[in-house]
């Protein structure tokens, strides 16, 4: 084994607290959502009976109306804020009051994939689990069934301060937010973080949410911010998708047929996201209707969702070309040419492995083969030079944020690393 993927190994395990793993020991300490999702394909490369246990692990915090949260709070200290009395949402165990990037079919699928005779029984039981995560996402992030998924507070995207939210962010008022003191800003350089402002907005959200007693679909109708994402739009596009054929295979007919209205609703919400003038998908807020005015690379998710639209293909391959020239470590988060692109900021500019390895794969499997090796070959840079940090500056590759961060190690040892040919 080469020394990157021992040292991956070493990070994975590390940062393993018994059956889940934390994203980053320090700066995040209990079980994210998409980031178990990514831990588990990591450990499918060395212990496949350990990545189906973080998944299994995650939907322990899954509520009775099928949503599984953002974060799911494994111990009782002050360690980060926001913490459980903040969200105030009354769940065992402890967790946050809404959901995150719908990543865990896709993994489900390939985890099966893998070993179909040891996965069987526990695909088995995690369909049903599913089924109900994703219904919740349908109903309650898009009630109109436009097929586009709203994203209800910026961290609901995992894309917390990017450039898609700032309209809708400016209209929401801080007043009032009670008194708190961060953690983050501690643990790493707050220029690599959101600002106060946002932060003061971020806390506003969750109040507002608390008070409403974490109704969900009121949230969305009514609640101070929901915008539709194509993060969340695509990536549910394509968990649907997998999930629909882990049904068919299970013999499960009747998950199958739900799924597949969902599936047919994909196109119809690309559609909706879709600017000409970007030449680029873009978010979109439900509540004043106005589009994004830059690109943010889960555009390119288009092609992991499986949605294709020949004219809008050809244009948005040409925006990533762009996007790629413009960045020496791509893919930056956000487009390098706009003026509100930070290269250190967070989701603003940094780019991120975790990102890299949905686009990469999307574009493989639409036999975009040169674009995916570009993008391939620059994750890899990215970590062979910087080690396994949280994002990197596209500008140079330096490495940001959090460090020996599990879904980079993850996405190391899934995809990036030469051992994976
Ligand atoms: C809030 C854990 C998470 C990721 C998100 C990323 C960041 C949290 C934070 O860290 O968000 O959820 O405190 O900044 O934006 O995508 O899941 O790695």
């Amino acid at each position: 084994m080469a020394d990157l993927d021992r040292r991956a190994v070493e990070i994975m395990k590390a940062n393993d607290r018994g059956g889940f793993t934390v994203p980053s020991a320090g700066l995040y300490p209990h079980q994210w959502n998409w980031d178990s999702a990514f831990a588990a394909l990591g450990f499918a490369e060395f212990d496949l009976d350990r990545a189906w246990t973080e998944i299994e692990t995650l939907f322990e915090g899954q509520w009775p109306n099928g949503m599984v949260p953002h974060i799911i709070f494994r111990h009782n200290g002050a360690d980060y804020f926001p913490g459980p009395s903040v969200w105030g949402c009354e769940q065992v165990p402890p967790t946050s009051g809404h959901s995150q990037p719908p990543l865990a079919a896709t993994v489900v699928r390939s985890l099966f994939e893998r070993d179909r005779t040891a996965g069987a029984a526990r695909a088995r039981a995690l369909l049903p689990k599913l089924l109900a995560w994703h219904r919740w996402f349908h109903e309650t992030r898009d009630p109109e069934g436009r097929g586009v998924i709203a994203a209800t507070h910026p961290w609901e995207s995992g894309r917390d301060n990017a450039p898609d939210w700032d309209g809708a962010m400016a209209k929401v008022d801080p007043t009032g937010v009670t008194p708190y003191d961060r953690h983050d800003i501690h643990q790493v350089d707050p220029a690599m973080r959101p600002t106060q402002e946002d932060y003061d907005r971020y806390i506003r959200i969750i109040e507002w949410g608390r008070a409403a007693a974490w109704d969900h679909l009121r949230i969305t109708r009514e609640g101070p911010l929901a915008v539709a994402d194509p993060g969340l739009t695509f990536i549910l596009t394509r968990a649907d998708r997998d999930l629909g054929a882990l049904a068919e295979t299970l013999g499960e007919s009747a998950c199958a047929r739900e799924v597949a209205t969902w599936v047919d609703r994909a196109a119809e919400g690309a559609g909706l996201l879709w600017q000409d003038r970007l030449r680029s998908y873009a978010a979109l807020d439900l509540r004043d209707g106005r589009p994004a005015d830059g690109v943010s690379s889960v555009a390119f998710l288009a092609f992991f969702a499986g949605i294709s639209d020949p004219r809008r293909d050809a244009r948005l391959l040409a925006t990533l070309d762009r996007v790629l020239s413009a960045a020496p470590f791509g893919v930056p988060s956000f487009d390098p040419a706009h003026p509100r692109f930070d290269a250190r900021r967070y989701w603003r500019g940094p780019s991120w492995p975790v990102m890299n390895y949905l686009i990469g794969r999307g574009l493989e499997e639409a036999g975009l083969v040169d674009t995916a090796a570009r993008v391939r070959a620059d994750t890899r840079r990215l970590i062979e030079g910087g080690g396994f940090y949280e994002y990197y500056d596209p500008r140079d590759g330096s490495g940001a944020g959090g460090g020996d961060f599990t879904w980079t190690a993850a996405v190391w040892l899934a995809w990036a690393s030469p051992s994976k040919a």
